[in-house]
């Protein structure tokens, strides 16, 4: 009985495989054989690697090595346990640790090639797991990649099997959907998002990212069943299509607009189903949607992605495609607003015309919801052209930034910034370049390519990485 049981679930996980790729297959070639060193994020002082091979019908002999930068700091490997298949029954293992380089070298037992499809109908099987000791020197936000190298691989009849390699990374990061105990993603995590919806508690940017597993940019019901799912096996990705919404097309205009995902294995692969507007076309590498709209309207189509590893992810869009005598619109930068305030919103922005001239429209502003934490989109009218633009509104617990100077030197013809901000800090740019540490909370960072009266971009990251808030400042001496 347990057995016909377990047939059942096979089937029907054929099943499911077969009816999730079909989608894809007019666009993606037959899936090759895949050797994947999975990404992984910790926190905790240990990391367990899982090492999978996906697609490979025949194996005789397989061996290979994983490596990390020689200059890897706080990283070192500790052990490696085989998989089911590879633990001496079926293949032969010999395992080699030297350093922080471990050789895999696996030999069927049989002196034939083994049919790997008959011990997992899923196409994947686990050849096993590493555990890497993380210590102090690896601190937050940075990443080891882990290298796989030597690969010789052989099927039946001593034929080369020739296989994609997707290299590893670990990250000192939050994984995603393990919001509290860095024990992996559990039941436990899943009823903590349900317990802090509406709650509005959650300051830390990388527990909120974490927590947000569907990326849509607020943390609800949904994200909640989504790590239950995780954790109950349902669901084995939490692959997702970052939502936005996209800003007007103008007819016979230039257009161009970025569709990005997240939580899955890069490189992906894009597609489109429902119709993009004429003249508009996606790259199925990049995620880009560009061209010249030809004809108005509004049009709704979905995105779906495929990753690496063959998960796949889908989201659905509106765009505008308006007649204007407004070709496009300055971008407006990401603001931060403090939970249940008003965020201070552009009054005019920069346009430009068909005639390729420019001038300043006003915005009128839709009210924007600041009542739950985390990111929405502010929706603004130019003048009355029927031009509508976006800006992204993060809604947070604090103002990161306590107080910005702006000095100048004439001399040296040199714009100093200095910028003090709350301890959660812990780097700024400026138009991108990297400002100086000063202690104290302090940074600052001095130039000569900055102009009286125009605008920089101050960026403040956490010390993951993550974009705390961009800030647009007007050079104005105020010191
Ligand atoms: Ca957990
Ligand atoms: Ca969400």
């Amino acid at each position: 009985m347990v057995k016909k049981g377990i047939k059942i679930v096979t089937v029907l996980s054929m099943l499911f495989v077969l009816v999730f790729s079909s989608k894809f297959s007019e666009t993606s070639a037959a899936a090759d054989p895949l050797l994947e060193v999975s990404s992984v994020r910790s926190l905790g002082d240990t990391v367990t690697v899982p090492v999978i091979l996906r697609h490979t019908s025949y194996l005789r002999h397989f061996q290979f090595t994983i490596t990390l930068p020689s200059d890897s700091k706080g990283v070192s490997l500790k052990s490696f346990e085989t998989g089911d298949l590879f633990d001496g029954e079926i293949f032969r293992p010999k395992v080699q640790i030297n350093g922080n380089k471990l050789t895999l070298d696996f030999i069927s037992q049989s002196g034939a090639a083994e049919r790997l499809r008959d011990y997992n109908a899923n196409e994947m099987v686990e050849i096993g797991y590493i555990t890497y000791d993380l210590t102090e020197e690896f601190t937050p936000g940075q990443s080891v990649p882990l290298e796989v190298k030597n690969v010789v691989a052989k099927e039946k009849d001593d034929e080369d099997l020739t296989i994609k390699i997707l290299n590893g990374v670990i990250e000192h990061r939050m994984t995603v959907g393990d919001v509290i105990g860095n024990d992996g993603v559990t039941t436990t995590d899943a009823m903590w998002v349900l317990q802090h919806i509406g709650k509005n508690d959650i300051s830390d940017r990388e527990q909120w990212l974490a927590a947000d597993v569907d990326a849509d940019g607020l943390l609800t019901q949904d994200d909640a069943q989504k790590i239950l799912d995780y954790a109950t096996g349902k669901i084995n990705t939490f692959l997702a299509i970052a939502a936005q919404e996209l800003t007007n097309g103008v007819l016979q205009s230039e257009y161009s607009a970025k569709i990005e995902a997240r939580h899955g294995r890069a490189p992906y692969e894009f597609d489109k189903s429902g119709r993009l507007p004429s003249g508009l076309e996606l790259n199925e590498e990049t995620g880009e949607i560009t061209g010249v709209p030809r004809k108005a309207g509004e049009y709704t189509f979905t995105i779906e992605v495929i990753d690496a590893v063959g998960n796949e992810a889908e989201r659905t869009y509106t765009l505008n495609i308006i007649d204007s005598n407004i070709i496009s619109v300055e971008k407006i930068a990401p603001i931060n607003v403090k939970l249940g305030e008003t965020p201070v919103l552009p009054s005019k922005v920069r346009v430009t015309y068909s005639d390729k001239t420019t001038g300043m429209e006003k915005v009128t502003w839709e009210p924007v919801d600041t009542s739950t934490l985390g990111t929405v989109t502010a929706r603004g009218k130019v003048g009355d052209s029927g031009f509508t633009v976006n800006a992204t509104v993060q809604v947070v617990t604090k103002n990161y930034i306590h107080n910005i100077n702006v000095g100048y030197f004439e001399m040296l013809n040199v714009h100093t910034i200095v910028v003090e901000t709350t301890s959660d800090v812990y780097a700024m740019t400026v138009n991108d370049i990297q400002a100086h540490y000063e202690g104290n909370n302090q940074y600052s960072l001095a130039s000569s390519t900055f102009e009286e009266g125009t605008a920089v971009t101050i960026k403040l990251f956490d010390k993951y990485g993550n974009v705390l808030e961009t800030k647009v400042q007007t050079l104005t001496i105020n010191e």
